[in-house]
């Protein structure tokens, strides 16, 4: 039998500006990352709830990661794998997304042999519109098939002039994705709709609070929409909606690689979009996002554009597979 250890980090990682989600700022971000390691090989994951979004707390995920790390230490597992009876039973107990996805990432990285090459991920465009511009003015190379434009937080009329500059400066081929997080009323979503050029909009996410509300916005405008904040509801499931494109999978707020993996089969099965994004991880968990965007949803670019918003990288190496990972301690505390 393979000896089997598990072993928890935590981690600070600075932000460059203060990160605003929902009614909270952020100044830095703070995780915990999972090692394990079974005869010489090594895996890893990141548990790192998103205060705003997530319902656990840091404190709570560490308590239900403790109870893994010390069944894996007591030698409870004979092997570390996703399908073994007594891990499955393990893992099936967890109540919290963020746990589940970071035990989940670990036994997975710790299986796999090679990873494939990623994929671009669709940019964000967010900030001040004059640094948005100023971005794609100087954009150098291919363009992206999709970016990604954050709204909802400024006037209408703004959001609106936003998204008209913005589509001017981008070749007719390029299309982009709004991002409402629920702040539109139904009124204010049907006037931005039918004041913009829909066609080159691939879809918004959460344009209302109320999620019975989006089909009658694509209905009344042709402006289809993507279910985010929706997807990380406990019990979700998906129904088919009138304008539903996509679904966007943040693996931290909606669970483990399992419920991700039904996710994605129920996506294709209606004939709609399933696209990773992250939910501000660090390099170990955006490695894991990237790896499952581009194994499960190839014809995707993910939503991983958040590594900008830090200072610093928690790693100091490429991550190869099976192999430790250098992590940089100065950011972590024992
Ligand atoms: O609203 O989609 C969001 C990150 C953390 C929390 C919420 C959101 C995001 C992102 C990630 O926007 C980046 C992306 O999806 O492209
Ligand atoms: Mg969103």
């Amino acid at each position: 039998m393979k000896e089997c250890k598990a072993d928890i980090l935590r981690y600070r990682l600075p932000l460059k500006h203060p990160l605003l989600l929902k009614q909270s700022s952020l100044d830095q971000r703070a995780g915990l990352i999972l090692t394990l390691s079974a005869g010489g090989r090594f895996g890893y994951g990141e548990i790192a709830p998103l205060p705003g979004f997530s319902r656990e707390s840091l404190e709570e995920s560490e308590v239900q990661l403790q109870s893994f790390v010390h069944a894996v230490n007591e030698g409870r597992f004979h092997a570390l794998a996703a399908n073994d009876f007594v891990t499955e039973t393990f893992l099936e107990q967890l109540s919290m997304p963020s746990v589940s996805f970071g035990i989940e990432s670990a036994l997975w990285w710790l299986n796999q042999d090679d990873w494939v090459s990623p994929l671009i991920t669709a940019p964000l465009l967010q900030g001040p519109i004059e640094e948005i511009l100023l971005k794609l003015e100087q954009w150098q190379g291919d363009w992206p098939k999709e970016f990604k434009l954050k709204t909802g937080r400024d006037a209408l009329e703004e959001d609106c002039s936003r998204i008209r500059q913005v589509l001017k400066l981008l070749p007719d081929s390029v299309n982009i994705k709004l991002d409402a997080n629920q702040r539109w009323s139904l009124p204010e979503a049907l006037w931005l709709a039918s004041s913009i050029d829909t066609r080159r909009i691939s879809y918004v996410e959460e344009p209302t609070t109320n999620a019975a509300e989006f089909s009658e916005i694509y209905e009344k405008t042709g402006l289809s929409f993507a279910l985010d904040e929706t997807v990380q509801s406990p019990g979700f499931q998906l129904q088919p909606m009138s304008g539903l494109a996509a679904i966007v999978i943040k693996p931290t707020l909606v669970g483990g690689l399992r419920r991700c993996q039904e996710l994605v089969n129920a996506a294709r099965i209606q004939g709609i979009r399933a696209v990773f994004s992250s939910s501000y991880e660090s390099p170990i968990g955006l490695h894991v996002l990237q790896q499952l965007s581009a194994q499960w949803t190839p014809e995707e670019l993910p939503g991983l554009d958040t590594a900008s918003a830090f200072t610093h990288s928690l790693i100091s190496e490429d991550i190869a597979a099976g192999s430790s990972v250098s992590i940089n301690s100065v950011f972590c505390e024992p």
